[in-house]
């Protein structure tokens, strides 16, 4: 049976990588994007998505969320990210959004699977968060939430408290995590640190695959390895897709425990952060947090993908040229 899922995301770099896998691989069934604020501007999100949809040849619904977080401004990522597709472009003429804001999309698609809709949330989780405020159930009518956020008692990556998604949106993902979503933790460290990141070695292999896919991988996750190599990690980070690929193939997870996760709202110094609390601590336990995962398995399910050949229906440019 196909899996129904939808996936919530500021699009750039590993998360046009995590769209990918949700409109190609073949027991996904993918029932659309709802875009929320994030990683860089929020219209050049919309773009970086139409072009991952250009490139894998086939699209879904796209729904425009929250351009805000819901209480702070807006905070980007774009020095890590440049534009999150390495200076692609293309026409975008009849590219659309739908007209139903992400927030009632979301409602309604969790209405229309009965239970049976899965939620990967690879940005700042405002989104989800009004979508249970609007309407509390939500968290029980949906299946699985997939959240890929946090470190687990380790570094953060935008503060050393805190990573990104947590960071953005705090309160956003308090509310979450308070609501009573079956939810499954992608943490950034040490999982994805240790993990899902691509070294030079297996960016060659994709570099030498010789399909439209894989030279869009290269090409959006170009600025993140550059900013990756300049902070000590040693290649491309894919905390985005691996969120897909486990609610696709869990098989790939092979450790993960309960914890009681719950976010920093009140400090600066720790905005963000998420204290991941194992068991000992007299907490229930509201998330399950993966610890570790098949890594082989997960580098070939994106390697697998990459080698699919599609015809993009529109040409890509890099600064006005064609490629
Ligand atoms: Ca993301």
């Amino acid at each position: 049976m196909p899996i129904p899922l939808v996936i919530d995301t500021d699009t750039a770099q590993d998360d046009c990588v995590a769209i990918l896998a949700g409109l190609l691989t073949p027991e996904a069934d993918l029932r659309g994007i709802t875009m929320v604020a994030g990683n860089v501007g929020f219209d050049r999100q919309v773009k970086n998505a139409f072009m991952t949809f250009n490139v894998a040849a086939k699209q879904v619904p796209m729904y425009l969320g929250s351009r805000l977080p819901l209480v702070r401004p807006w905070e980007s990522a774009e020095n890590v990210h440049g534009d999150g597709a390495g200076g692609l472009d293309m026409d975008f003429s009849g590219f659309e959004p739908e007209a139903e804001h992400a927030v009632d999309a979301l409602l309604r698609m969790a209405d229309e699977a009965a239970g049976e809709l899965n939620v990967v949330a690879i940005g700042p989780l405002t989104n989800i968060a009004l979508a249970v405020r609007k309407r509390p159930e939500f968290a029980s009518q949906v299946k699985h939430l997939v959240v890929m956020g946090g470190s687990n008692n380790a570094r953060g990556n935008i503060t050393a408290a805190a990573e990104f998604n947590f960071y953005v949106d705090p309160e956003a993902a308090k509310i979450v995590f308070d609501a009573g979503f079956n939810v499954t933790v992608v943490p950034w460290a040490p999982l994805t640190l240790k993990q899902a990141v691509f070294g030079r070695d297996v960016l060659d292999r994709i570099a030498q695959i010789e399909t439209p896919l894989a030279h869009f991988f290269t090409s959006v996750c170009s600025a993140t390895l550059a900013f990756d190599e300049s902070v000590g990690i040693p290649g491309t980070t894919h905390p985005d897709s691996l969120s897909v690929a486990v609610l696709l193939r869990p098989e790939l997870v092979t450790k993960s425990a309960q914890y009681n996760v719950d976010i920093e709202t009140g400090s600066e110094l720790t905005r963000g952060y998420a204290a991941m609390s194992w068991g000992v601590h007299g907490l229930a336990a509201n998330a399950t947090v993966i610890e570790e995962i098949d890594a082989d398995g997960f580098r070939d399910f994106l390697l697998d993908m990459l080698g699919q050949t599609t015809q993009p229906p529109r040409e890509f440019t890099v600064a006005g040229s064609k490629i």
